[in-house]
């Protein structure tokens, strides 16, 4: 079984991860390898703070790692909230307050469609590889389901009409942002192995 070590803290992305990886590979947290404080994520990009996340692992332990960078980008919102989906309401991790502003600042819009994209950074013997997922879609008016986390109650992934969180953790992976990105990595990792 390969180790690899995901520069997350947040559970749900280590799940959706792990299942996309299979059974071939053990993910390692930053805790696992006693890195126990919050990594920054200080850069306007998600390239850039997927970079940094990895980078700042990397520099603490000394061992190949990646980590993603998720943003929803709304059309009608001029491509926010973007880089600062985490932080759109409040500082916090607040899901519930930052869906609340989704809504506020798109009543009435017509123009619903948005996306999710993820860029994962994996740093492999010193050198950096940027992988990309995209999921294009829209924003529904109320909040529907409960699987997932984030903003997967108000996203509808265009061919569908359930939101992410009325999706089976499997049916969100197979078409989602980060199950895109994470299948481009392991395309890479097997390539490298043949
Ligand atoms: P780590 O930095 O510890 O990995 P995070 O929650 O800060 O975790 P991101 O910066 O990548 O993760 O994600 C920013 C926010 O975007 C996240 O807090 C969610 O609100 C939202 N988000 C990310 N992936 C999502 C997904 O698959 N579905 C719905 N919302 C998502």
């Amino acid at each position: 079984m390969t180790k690899l070590l995901f520069a997350t803290n947040n559970a749900h992305k280590l799940a959706e991860v792990s299942a996309v990886l299979g059974d071939g590979y053990e993910l390692l947290t930053p805790r696992d390898c006693g890195v126990m404080e919050e990594i920054p994520e200080t850069q306007p990009t998600l390239e850039g703070n997927a970079a940094q996340k990895a980078r700042y692992l990397y520099g603490r332990t000394g061992l190949d790692c990646f980590a993603d960078d998720t943003g929803l980008e709304v059309a009608a919102l001029d491509g926010a909230p973007g880089v600062r989906s985490a932080r759109y309401a409040t500082d916090g991790h607040d899901f519930a307050a930052n869906n609340r502003l989704l809504l506020r600042n798109l009543e009435g819009a017509a123009d619903r469609r948005a996306r999710f994209r993820t860029v994962i950074c994996l740093i492999e013997g010193g050198e950096e590889h940027l992988f990309e997922g995209i999921v294009e879609g829209r924003i529904i008016e109320r909040e529907r389901g409960a699987e997932g986390f984030g903003y997967d109650p108000l996203f509808i992934p265009d061919g569908f009409d359930r939101t992410f969180a009325e999706m089976t953790a499997e049916e969100k992976n197979a078409v989602s942002h980060r199950g895109r990105a994470v299948r481009r990595l392991v395309d890479y990792l097997h390539g490298k192995r043949k």
